[in-house]
């Protein structure tokens, strides 16, 4: 991999200075590198796409040296990520399902044309909320909000929720009540590599955002939070392994100590806060020893992290999946914001909380409207001036904007049910594989009168679907993104699309007319969608109206909030860092929160000893949609796996290399057993990529988590066996039948 060989030595060039035609949308050059972003994770690394003179020359890419977040180095996801525009199973033509069962080619206005008549007749026969939609935080702005706006607008219905709600949902509801705002990081990523102190708790970036290592490695001590000794965790200086679902307990430790040992910042608690003595009355009764028992850190431990937090002239304290995908995520992330808010970091410049936002565009995608209760610039739907402000820029009256429905697991738990929804289409989401229960989600698809999911690559839920719709990837689109910390980018075209895909705007566009919209207010092209994004966005808290796509095309760093400055103003420069003079809070103040240590929803008993918790690899994003269909990848990475202690392992009859059943009460996934010698005895881990019987997702559950609605993804009670060679012979669970 090439950590930073790459770098132009002395050329830092401006990004991204667009590739021929970028800007206005037509494919480059033949040959011409174009400035553009990786496809996957939110740190968005720079990159240039070299397409290549032709369609059978190599396509390559390589990182910025420009970019600030990457400088020059990319994973190895990111290095093979054009391998799937030439997917040999791309699809490339819409898919109707026939009356044989079977997915058939169909022509753009048939499929078009059947998916709106059928959308109408539900909508006619159980009214406008039988029909769902499900988005993703990896859709542009422009498609989040187009997605959004289609939903409440074209459908009128409140069914509308996105992936994003099991990804950072726990730590946007945390970081709302404690700062009155979200934006994952409230400062540059480079900020980071001058702290003296990091700690991590539940994140893994050597693994899910490797080059924001070369910040981290550039800061003092890292302090990781996991209850794996992860690739992150072997470069720290001190880890923490809790037991999973424990984080809370350990939090309010940490709180415990600082206070108990005079550590607490007293003058910023005074002037900066509010709320203090609530939180306090339970860290109270979380003293070292007794964090031990529920967590297993050794109270030296649990020490030894508040003052290296608490010596540190500038110190950070970081959340990611590990601490948020919880029924209890949200206070989590809240106990940890009190141990920040506690030693005066959040605010203060080389300093603060933030959460690592995962997915391309995870930022902008939870602000622009695709979310249940959301409005673009992330406002709220049930508040009044909101409505009105967006009814007006979409030109429909605010009483016809549906009201916030249900959140993403409820929502695909009430898919053909009775009263649930009838038809649901997908943008930007794998849930036969990613959500939580799998295979309950998989049947209540199957229960649907009409699935359609558009993709460019057929996904375990895109081979369900009644009518699939092929649409353009990353590099043959224009668009932006918003990263981790804010920072608006831009994604520029550097190819042609196959013939035969369109892109998701068009598709939006043409079923709003089908459904009898005005055209004008769909527009399908990608700077009109921003221009009235900015308009929507105008006045909320995530405010994009002062950013344009000429601004960022020319290589301005722009975070939000950016507002459109007075005529005659210079323009606004953006806001790299938040809440430095005051939090988002009308009164100007951060807040404690007063949480609780609980436990998880689910328990141990003798017939499900262990806990199984799930996560990530290197090598594959996500559901593996994408990077399954990578060779590079798959050779590295070739199945689902089991990660156990070999005593844990020797228990049960395994050993390395062996096929496991890992059962919990839900269901039993195959995989692959890993011994790791430094895993704790109690726990196994299986990460999330892989299909079938390989899905970690048959074990997890469904208890949510009150505030943020999060899935309980980290922790699952189960039991560990072996598997006799034959007995893996069981068939596929059940895939749609013909199209009702
Ligand atoms: N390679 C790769 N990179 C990715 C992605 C990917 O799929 N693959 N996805 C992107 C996305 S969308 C996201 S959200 C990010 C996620 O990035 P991370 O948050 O770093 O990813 P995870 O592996 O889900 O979880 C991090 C760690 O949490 C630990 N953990 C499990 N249970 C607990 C617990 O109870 N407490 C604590 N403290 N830790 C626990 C796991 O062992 C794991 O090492 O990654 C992004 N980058
Ligand atoms: N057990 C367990 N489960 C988890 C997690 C975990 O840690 N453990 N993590 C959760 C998290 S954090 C996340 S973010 C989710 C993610 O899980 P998913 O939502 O399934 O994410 P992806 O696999 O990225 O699926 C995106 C799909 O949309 C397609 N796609 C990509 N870009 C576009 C586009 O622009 N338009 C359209 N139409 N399609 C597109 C891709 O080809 C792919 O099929 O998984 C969650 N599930
Ligand atoms: S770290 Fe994320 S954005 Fe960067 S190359 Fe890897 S997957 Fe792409
Ligand atoms: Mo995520």
């Amino acid at each position: 991999m090439g950590s930073g060989s790459s770098r132009a030595p002395n050329s830092p060039t401006p990004h991204p200075p667009s590739g021929p035609g970028a800007a206005d949308g037509a494919a480059a050059a033949p040959g011409a590198a174009v400035a553009t972003h990786c496809p996957y994770c939110a740190l968005q690394c720079g990159t240039r796409l070299h397409p290549g003179a032709g369609p059978e020359e190599p396509l390559r890419v390589e990182p910025d040296a420009g970019f600030p977040v990457n400088r020059g180095g990319l994973c190895q996801k990111g290095w093979t990520a054009p391998a799937v525009l030439r997917a040999p199973d791309r699809l490339r033509t819409p898919l109707v399902r026939g009356r044989d069962g079977l997915l058939a080619p169909a022509g753009w206005d048939t499929a078009l044309d059947a998916v709106a008549a059928r959308l109408a007749e539900i909508r006619a026969a159980h009214g406008p909320d039988a029909v769902a939609v499900f988005g993703g935080g990896g859709l542009t702005n422009e498609k989040a909000y187009l997605l959004g706006k289609f939903a409440r607008v074209a459908l009128g219905t409140r069914m509308i929720d996105y992936n994003g709600r099991f990804c950072m949902s726990s730590a946007a509801a945390a970081g709302i009540a404690a700062f009155g705002l979200d934006r994952g990081l409230p400062f540059p990523v480079t900020d980071l590599g001058e702290a003296d102190t990091v700690l991590l708790a539940g994140a893994n970036p050597a693994e899910t955002m490797p080059p924001l290592m070369r910040h981290l490695n550039k800061a003092g001590a890292l302090v990781v939070v996991d209850p794996r000794r992860t690739a992150t965790a072997e470069r720290a200086a001190l880890h923490l392994a809790p037991a999973p679902g424990t984080d809370l307990a350990l939090a309010l430790g940490l709180l415990h100590i600082a206070v108990t040992e005079g550590l607490v910042d007293e003058e910023y608690v005074r002037a900066r806060t509010a709320g203090f003595d609530a939180a306090w009355r339970h860290a109270a009764g979380w003293w070292p020893e007794r964090v031990e028992l529920v967590t297993g850190v050794p109270a030296d431990a649990q020490r030894e992290a508040v003052r290296l937090l608490s010596g540190a002239r500038r110190a950070y304290v970081l959340t990611g999946r590990g601490a948020e995908q919880h029924s209890k995520g949200t206070d989590t992330v809240a106990a940890f914001v009190n141990v920040a808010l506690a030693l005066g970091l959040p605010g203060r410049p080389g300093s603060g909380y933030g959460c690592l936002t995962g997915q391309g565009n995870g930022q902008g995608g939870r602000e622009h409207g695709q979310k249940a209760d959301q409005l673009p610039g992330y406002r709220h739907l049930t508040d009044p001036a909101a409505r009105a402000h967006v009814a007006e820029v979409w030109g429909v009256a605010p009483e016809s904007l549906p009201g916030p429905g249900l959140s993403a697991a409820e929502l695909l738990d009430a898919l053909g049910t009775a009263g649930g929804p009838r038809a649901l289409l997908v943008f930007g989401s794998n849930p036969v594989v990613s959500a939580p229960d799998a295979a309950r989600v998989q049947r209540r698809l199957a229960e649907l009168d009409l699935l359609v999911v558009a993709d460019f690559v057929p996904s375990e839920t895109a081979t369900m679907a009644d009518v699939v719709l092929p649409v353009t990837q990353w590099a043959e689109e224009e668009g932006t993104l918003t990263n981790l910390e804010g920072r608006v980018l831009r994604r520029h075209r550097a190819l042609s699309p196959p013939e035969g895909v369109r892109d998701d705007l068009a598709v939006l566009r043409e079923l709003a007319v089908r459904l009898g919209e005005p055209p004008d207010r769909f527009p399908a092209d990608p700077r009109r969608v921003f221009d009235e994004l900015r308009r929507a966005s105008r006045g909320g808290p995530a405010d994009y109206s002062g950013i344009s796509y000429a601004r960022l095309d020319a290589g301005e760093a722009l975070h939000w909030p950016c507002p459109e400055a007075p005529d005659g103003a210079a323009p606004h420069p953006g806001t790299p860092r938040l809440f430095l003079d005051r939090f988002a809070h009308e009164d100007g103040r951060a807040r404690f929160q007063d949480v609780d240590h609980r436990e998880p929803a689910d328990a141990r008993d003798d017939r499900f000893p262990l806990w199984a918790t799930t996560g990530r690899q290197l090598q594959h994003y996500q559901s593996g949609a994408q990077t399954r269909r990578v060779p590079e990848l798959v050779r590295a990475a070739p199945e689902a796996t089991v990660e156990l202690h070999p005593d844990t392992a020797a228990r049960a009859g395994l050993a390395e290399g062996e096929l496991a059943r890992v059962r919990s009460a839900r269901g039993a996934v195959l995989a692959r057993v890993r011994l790791v010698a430094t895993l704790r005895t109690d726990t196994v881990f299986l990460p999330f990529h892989f299909p079938g019987h390989g899905r970690a997702n048959l074990l997890t559950g469904t208890a949510l988590d009150p505030r943020s609605r999060m899935p309980e993804f980290k922790v699952s009670a189960v039991r560990v066996e072996p598997v006799e060679v034959l007995e893996t012979a069981v068939p596929e669970p059940a895939v749609r039948s013909a199209a009702g």
